[in-house]
């Protein structure tokens, strides 16, 4: 039996995400409209790694890259993109309006406002400065694994996991991963999937993660599935991620099964150096299974069938 539809997200917040994408998909909606309203309502959230508010670039400008694709194997993406509130509909309107698939930076900024997305003042949130500003004093460029849930252990909170709901910042301006990503099996049994991103905090200028990547951060094969991705970018598109998830998935796996597998070849060639690093893939199948798996405990992902409601797993990981 197919369980439809079905919405997954990377993250607790993947309930705002969900949220958004739910009334979409309970009406009979198209899995493609109900992940780009998970990508509007998350991108509108203050967030440490997602939208205009999140941690800029070294250079204290927010850089964003984001992709969606759909059942047709149609696919839009936007990277080191500025100043535009929703990258995934620029990366729609791109998708359904030219013969291409990936515009960036100034191309990408340009194609956006003569479609008629507003130019954003490019001001950071207020948390965005604080953490730039932290992050000024030392400019240490070093990723921290689920670093605020150490941080909370250290504090004696109880760990909450990543998400607005529990911000990623960190005073001394440390980064961690957030990236949302969406994917959706609608009524009609059709799969899609978006990925949006201000990527890594205090990132070079110019540099773009798997996010944006067709088949790195997102991929969707209305024959197989789809997968998405969140963490350390550069080890997800050393391996093609998703894709791979997906290419698992054909060969017979599950949604989890093949999240692991795909783990597993991010790994094996240097398991020291992945202790050091954090990637975590959800996936989704054409029955409406879903499965996620990541390098480093701490990645959990949100669910959202049937009643609406979304609920948060924690993933099973390497270590
Ligand atoms: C990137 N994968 O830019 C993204 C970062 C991420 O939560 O997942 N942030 O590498």
């Amino acid at each position: 039996t197919v369980s439809k539809p079905v919405v997954i997200s990377t993250w607790d917040s993947g309930q705002i995400a969900n949220g958004a994408a739910w009334p979409v998909l309970e009406k009979g909606g198209k899995a493609l409209d109900a992940v780009e309203q998970a990508a509007i309502a998350i991108e509108n959230d203050i967030n440490c790694c997602v939208g205009l508010g999140g941690n800029p670039d070294r250079d204290g400008r927010v850089t964003l890259d984001a992709c969606i694709m759909d059942e047709k194997a149609n696919c839009g993406s936007v990277a080191f993109l500025e100043r535009i509130k929703h990258p995934v509909s620029v990366a729609r309107k791109l998708m359904e309006t030219t013969p291409h698939v990936f515009l960036a930076g100034a191309g990408a900024q340009q194609f956006a406002v003569e479609n008629g997305f507003a130019l954003e003042s490019g001001e950071l949130s207020e948390d965005a400065k604080k953490s730039y500003e932290g992050w000024l004093k030392k400019a240490e460029y070093k990723p921290v694994i689920n670093i605020e849930l150490q941080q909370n252990k250290a504090k004696g909170k109880a760990d909450k996991g990543h998400g607005p709901f529990a911000p990623a910042r960190l005073e001394d301006g440390s980064f961690n991963h957030d990236t949302m990503g969406t994917l959706a099996l609608d009524a009609n049994g059709d799969v899609s999937g978006m990925c949006t991103t201000s990527g890594m905090g205090f990132k070079m200028r110019g540099r773009v993660g798997d996010s944006p990547i067709i088949g790195a951060g997102l991929f969707v094969d209305n024959e197989v599935g789809a997968a998405t991705s969140s963490g350390q970018g550069e080890e997800v598109i050393r391996v093609c991620g998703t894709h791979l998830v997906v290419e698992f998935m054909r060969s017979g796996l599950s949604p989890q099964e093949a999240c692991k597998k795909a783990i597993e070849r991010i790994v094996k060639p240097n398991p020291e150096r992945a202790k050091t690093f954090q990637v975590g893939f959800i996936a989704i199948n054409k029955q409406g299974e879903v499965g996620a798996f990541s390098i480093q405990k701490g990645f959990n992902y949100t669910v959202t069938e049937k009643d609406g409601k979304g609920i948060v797993y924690n993933a099973k990981s390497y270590f």
